[in-house]
């Protein structure tokens, strides 16, 4: 898949599809001034390419093929070479919303010569241009996907180079430690100061190790968690879940067994979206239906992130209620202790659970708090995630060239350190990246970004 020219001139609609109340087209390029000139009549003062650039122009957009027939008022937004998105000349009309009246600006904008841009191609000329960083586009990509608080604040951090200043910390490292390296490779009788090869060294894989450790974080802060409630029937799974939601989602009832399917919600939880599934209750099998809810539910915990494991601490502790918790993974269980505004029949610290009541909300906070610590770490706090698999996987590989440079014969260790800043590089796109893997990271933008 090569990738397109960048030296032509292209348009597309940049607005979403369907009705608004504004559409916006697009244009990039040496001839979007020419490309202006023809369609867009100003209201008052000179065409578009000779007016100062920056500014917002009032005029109609015409059909210059039918005598300058109206196609609808519009505002241009002008902008010159460095100074836009692209780095190019860029021209943006701001037309009413309607699909039938984009497409004649597009059609128009076409019959002026410009091309129909494909998917992330201003993002690629942006790139390509050097007005961005190859981790930076990405992030232009991450953050109009953002579906949640958490993966549109990353992206934001992504954008504004908050990553590439962690890279370059590192790749500043690699190179003292390669100069050190090379000097002793010139002067072996004087051997390489440990200060100079090994601390560097040793803080760049600290470096790398404290972002390859947001990844995890990155992955369910980005793309969500599941979070299953588990639990003997009438523990009050749903009744919780239904307090977490803010509003009746589940039955609640005091049938032990009601809920006998399962159940998925969405539930946003400090900006970190998480599905939510209520489950059968599980309790010694009596009959065909109650036995494969059990079945359900466990095989639900294993598909889960995080499972909260109901216990009612209201009446006694029962010795099945700890076999279920051995059977679940403790690091992806939380234990907790419901119905907390009754008289309690053992105390939570035992369980070392987290003491919740439904009604009247006690332990809501810290249970949200716990759970958002228990799928974050200590990443919680971090203010960039890596979430990004190439990134991810770049980091890796740098990791490993690092750990194999400790210690090696000065000449491997250089190679070593060689790779790991292609490696590095590789993020950013500071080295060269395939044009495969950009072709495949630009495919995935939408047309007009
Ligand atoms: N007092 C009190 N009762 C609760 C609480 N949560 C649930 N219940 C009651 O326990 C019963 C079972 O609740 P439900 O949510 O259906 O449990 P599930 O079977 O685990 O889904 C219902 O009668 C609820 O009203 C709570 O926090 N406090
Ligand atoms: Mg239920």
């Amino acid at each position: 898949m090569p990738l397109p020219p960048t030296g032509d001139t292209i348009a597309a609609v940049a607005t979403a599809p369907g009705t608004g109340a504004v559409g916006i087209v697009r244009v990039s390029g040496p001839a979007a001034y020419a490309v202006a000139d023809r369609l867009f009549r100003p209201h008052r003062g000179p065409p578009p390419s000779r007016r100062r650039a920056g500014r917002v122009v009032f005029g109609s957009i015409v059909d210059a093929r039918h005598q300058d027939e109206l196609v609808d008022e519009a505002l241009l937004l002008t902008f010159r070479a460095p100074h836009s998105y692209t780095g190019q000349d860029v021209v943006e009309f701001q037309t009413h919303g309607g699909p039938a009246v984009l497409r004649s600006v597009l059609d128009l904008c076409l019959h002026a010569g410009a091309r129909m841009a494909g998917p992330g191609e201003y993002t690629l000329r942006a790139f390509l241009g050097g007005r961005i960083d190859l981790a930076q586009a990405e992030s232009v990509l991450a953050l109009v996907e953002a579906q949640s608080d958490g993966a549109r604040r990353n992206a934001a951090l992504g954008l504004s180079r908050a990553l590439g200043e962690r890279l370059d910390a590192i790749q500043s490292d690699l190179t003292e430690a390669y100069a050190a390296l090379q000097a002793g490779l010139d002067y072996p009788e004087e051997g390489v100061p440990e200060a100079e090869l090994d601390v560097p060294l040793a803080r760049a894989l600290e470096r790398v190790e404290a972002l390859l450790a947001t990844a995890e974080a990155g992955r369910i802060g980005v793309h969500g968690a599941r979070l299953a409630l588990l639990g003997r029937p009438n523990a009050g799974k749903s009744s919780l879940l239904n307090a977490l939601l803010g509003f009746e989602r589940s039955i609640v009832s005091d049938v032990p067994g009601t809920t006998r399917d399962y159940l998925e919600a969405p539930l946003a939880l400090d900006g970190v979206p998480l599905t939510a599934i209520d489950t059968a209750g599980i309790r010694s099998a009596d009959d065909a239906v109650e036995a494969s809810g059990v079945a359900l539910a466990e095989r639900i915990a294993d598909a889960s992130d995080l499972c909260l494991l109901l216990v009612d601490r209201s009446r006694p502790l029962d010795p099945e209620v700890q076999g279920l918790r051995t059977r679940l993974s403790a690091a992806r269980t939380l234990v907790v202790a419901s119905k907390a505004d009754l008289p309690a029949a053992w105390d939570e610290a035992e369980l070392d659970a987290v003491a919740v009541s439904a009604h009247s909300g006690e332990g809501l906070e810290a249970l949200r708090a716990a759970i958002r610590r228990r799928l974050l770490g200590d990443a919680a706090a971090s203010e960039l995630w890596i979430s990004n698999q190439r990134h991810a996987e770049a980091l890796v590989s740098v990791r490993h060239h690092l750990q194999d440079a400790r210690g090696a014969p000065p000449d491997l260790a250089s190679l070593e350190l060689q790779d790991a800043l292609e490696a590095l590089g590789r993020i950013t796109g500071r080295t060269e990246v395939a044009e495969e893997t950009l072709a495949a990271i630009f495919a995935s933008f939408c047309v007009g970004k």
